[in-house]
C-alpha cells in the first residue's frame, strides 16, 4: 500500500469533528469502473417502478458480495485513505463492513420525515455512551457528485463523538438541537472518514438523480468483522498482497501480531509508540 501522511491538521480535524473530508479519494477511471460494478449490483433496485412519495422505498442499503472484483479488492488498500486510517487507529486494523448505500430521488416537498439518527457498531448497547472509545473507522467514497443539499449524502452531527450520552432530539424535530449537522458538499471521487462514535444517519434524496456511496468501515482485529466477510478461503487469500491479506482477516487468531501493517508503519516511519504492560520505578 502506497503511503499518505496524516498531517497534523487532519489528525486536529478528525478528534474535533469525528469525521475528514479527503478530496479526490479515487481517480475518474475508479469512479467509473466501480460505478460499472455498482449498478450492476444494485439493478433490480435502480429498475423497480418509481415511489418518490415513499423515501423508504427508495433506499439501498447492500452490504454482502462487493468484494467479488478486483476494482472493489483494490479499494482496501487506497492508498489515498486506508493510509490516514491506519495512522488513526493503529496497524492492528482489518475490513469490518462494506455497504453500497444507494438512494433513488424521492419529492422534494415531502414533509420532514423521522431519521435515523445512531452510532455505529452498537457499542453503546453494552457500554453505555460514556467515554466511548473510537474503534472504527468508516471509509465512504462518493460515486456521484453531492453539490446541492439533501440529496442523499450521510448526515453528520459535528463533534458528537464526543456526546457522553443520547442525542437531545426536541418533540416534534427530526434532528438534535445544539449540534451543527452536517450535509458535506462533495465531487464525484472524494471520500470522507467517520469516526465509530459519531451520530450520523440516512436522509432522503431529494435531488432528480440516484445518489451513490461505498463505503467501507475499518476496524481493530478484536472487532469481529461482519459475517459476509468472513473468509476463510486461505488459497484466495494468499494470493493477495500481505496488507490486502491482513485486511481481509487473513490473521486467523489474535495474538498473530499485525505483521504486513506493522511491517509497513515501520517503513514509514508512522509505527505508534509501544505501550508497556509495567515500568519500572526509579530508585
Ligand atoms: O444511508 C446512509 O446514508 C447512512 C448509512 C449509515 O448510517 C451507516 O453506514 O451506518
Amino acid at each position: 500500500m502506497d503511503f499518505s501522511q496524516l498531517t497534523t491538521q487532519q489528525r486536529k480535524a478528525f478528534d474535533c469533528d469525528g469525521f475528514l473530508v479527503v478530496a479526490n479519494a479515487l481517480s475518474k477511471q475508479q469512479v467509473s469502473a466501480l460505478t460499472e460494478i455498482t449498478d450492476n449490483k444494485a439493478r433490480a433496485f435502480l429498475d423497480k417502478h418509481d415511489v418518490p412519495l415513499r423515501a423508504e422505498y427508495n433506499q439501498l442499503d447492500l452490504r454482502p458480495g462487493l468484494l467479488k472484483y478486483p476494482e472493489t479488492i483494490e479499494l482496501i488498500t487506497n492508498a489515498s485513505t486506508v493510509p490516514l486510517v491506519t495512522q488513526l487507529l493503529s496497524p492492528n486494523i482489518h475490513l469490518h463492513s462494506t455497504a453500497l448505500i444507494y438512494k433513488r430521488p424521492s419529492d422534494p416537498n415531502l414533509p420532514p420525515m423521522r431519521r435515523g439518527w445512531h452510532r455505529d457498531i452498537r457499542i453503546p448497547r453494552d457500554l453505555g455512551h460514556k467515554n466511548l472509545p473510537r474503534v472504527g473507522i468508516k471509509v465512504c467514497y462518493c460515486l456521484t457528485d453531492f453539490h446541492e443539499k439533501n440529496s442523499g449524502l450521510t448526515l453528520l452531527a459535528r463533534g458528537s463523538q464526543e456526546l457522553n450520552g443520547p442525542l437531545v432530539i426536541p418533540k416534534g424535530a427530526i434532528d438534535p438541537q445544539g449540534l451543527e449537522i452536517c450535509d458535506l458538499k462533495l465531487n464525484a471521487g472524494d471520500a470522507f472518514l467517520f469516526d465509530n462514535r459519531i451520530y450520523h444517519t440516512a436522509s432522503p434524496n431529494r435531488s432528480t438523480r440516484v445518489s451513490k456511496v461505498l463505503m467501507f468501515g475499518y476496524a481493530y482485529r478484536w472487532m469481529k468483522q461482519e459475517v459476509y466477510l468472513d473468509n476463510r478461503d486461505q488459497k484466495r487469500l494468499r494470493s493477495f498482497d500481505p496488507v490486502t491479506r491482513q485486511l481481509l482477516g487473513g490473521y486467523t487468531d489474535i495474538d498473530t501480531p499485525a505483521w504486513a501493517l506493522q511491517t509497513w508503519a515501520k517503513k514509514n516511519k508512522v509505527d505508534p509508540e509501544p505501550v508497556p504492560w509495567h515500568i519500572e520505578t526509579q530508585e
